[in-house]
């Protein structure tokens, strides 16, 4: 049986990238009948500058974006990072065998510490070890994700088996991403080359899933784009990353190949798309964020789901820690 885990961390809305990239997977994998645990990772999300105040809402907001997105909280365990004190206990353990070297090859880390490298925190730099125990934890069979979280990803894999080894145990599985659907990697509306990100300064470079029509609409209007009509295949493309970025998105939207969105806008200029692709995402957006207004309107539901789902990822998660402990020698009351 597989047993999916994937998070995300509530540094402040969710955008167009992590729906696309994440949790439309997410839905499916639940709907394929699969095991899944979806986590909010607050944890993370300190390792960057957050307002204590407002960090209880994000976390709310995010489960409430999972569920307008689909996820069913009877189905699949929606819960809050730090409801499970063994990720943190088992981040500690993985980060004696996770080395150095390869931490600093993490290109998030070198992106997000930016020019002052020096001054970055330990939690930062520390990230994709706690992240491995996330998926660890668990004894998750596979991650979906974005292409941007695949470094990490093998990380996770490398310090499974560096314990394996270590121990001569065959105890932590080696998780496997699923990079899936038609928009892996969804850009900014304002630069091509760069990924579509909550941290990203213009707002203007993201659709989140709590902008109305207009907002959606205007986002679009204005997103960067060439003065070339759209082509009839993808090579053209390759040298065009704002316009492959709009077509992706409406390739993921549509559930089609790009390909097939090619073939039907062949020829047409951004005038004439870029109306069509509004209306597209804010058909599929517009009721992802009415449920998540909803939702959010009554936040004492949103703990009950919280707090159900952090029961049922305790019930998993503590009898890895404990086994984990016995293996590593560790002393236990008697
Ligand atoms: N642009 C993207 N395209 C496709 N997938 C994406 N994901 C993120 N951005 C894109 C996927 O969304 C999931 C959750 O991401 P996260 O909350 O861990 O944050 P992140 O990957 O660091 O990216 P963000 O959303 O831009 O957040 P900030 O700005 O806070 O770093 C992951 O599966 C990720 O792959």
């Amino acid at each position: 049986m597989k047993r999916i885990l994937s998070c995300m961390q509530p540094t402040s809305h969710l955008h167009l990238g992590n729906y696309l990239g994440a949790l439309k997977n997410w839905v499916r994998l639940q709907e394929e009948g699969a095991e899944c645990f979806y986590g909010v990772v607050d944890l993370h999300a300190i390792t960057v500058d957050y307002d204590p105040a407002q960090l209880k809402d994000a976390t709310r907001e995010i489960a409430a974006a999972y569920i307008a997105g689909g996820v069913n909280p009877y189905n699949s365990a929606i819960f809050v990072q730090s409801a499970v004190a063994g990720h943190s206990q088992l981040m500690w353990l993985l980060a004696t065998m996770a080395q150095m070297g390869k931490l600093e090859r993490m290109t998030q880390f070198k992106d997000k510490a930016g020019k002052d490298k020096e001054r970055a925190g330990l939690g930062l730099f520390a990230y994709p070890v706690l992240m491995a125990a996330d998926i660890l934890l668990y004894r998750a069979t596979h991650v979906p994700v974005g292409e941007d979280q695949k470094q990490h990803l093998e990380l996770a894999r490398d310090i499974a088996s560096t314990f394996n080894t270590r121990y001569k145990v065959d105890h932590f599985i080696q998780p496997e991403p699923y990079i899936m659907g038609a928009a892996t990697r969804v850009m900014s509306l304002r630069d091509g080359t760069q990924k579509m990100s909550k941290s990203a300064e213009s707002d203007l470079s993201r659709i989140n899933l709590t902008d109305d029509a207009d907002a959606i609409a205007n986002k679009i209007k204005r997103a960067k784009t060439d003065s070339e009509p759209l082509p009839d295949n993808m090579n053209a493309l390759k040298t065009r990353p704002e316009a492959l970025n709009l077509v992706t998105i409406y390739a993921a939207l549509a559930d089609k190949s790009p390909e097939k969105i090619l073939n039907q806008f062949a020829g047409k200029q951004f005038s004439e798309f870029k109306p069509k692709l509004s209306e597209l995402a804010v058909s599929k957006l517009a009721p992802i964020t009415a449920r998540m207004n909803e939702l959010m309107s009554d936040k004492e539901e949103i703990d009950r789901i919280l707090a159900k789902g952090a029961q049922r990822a305790r019930a998993v998660a503590e009898p890895v820690l404990k086994e984990t402990m016995d293996i590593m020698g560790f002393w236990k009351a008697p």
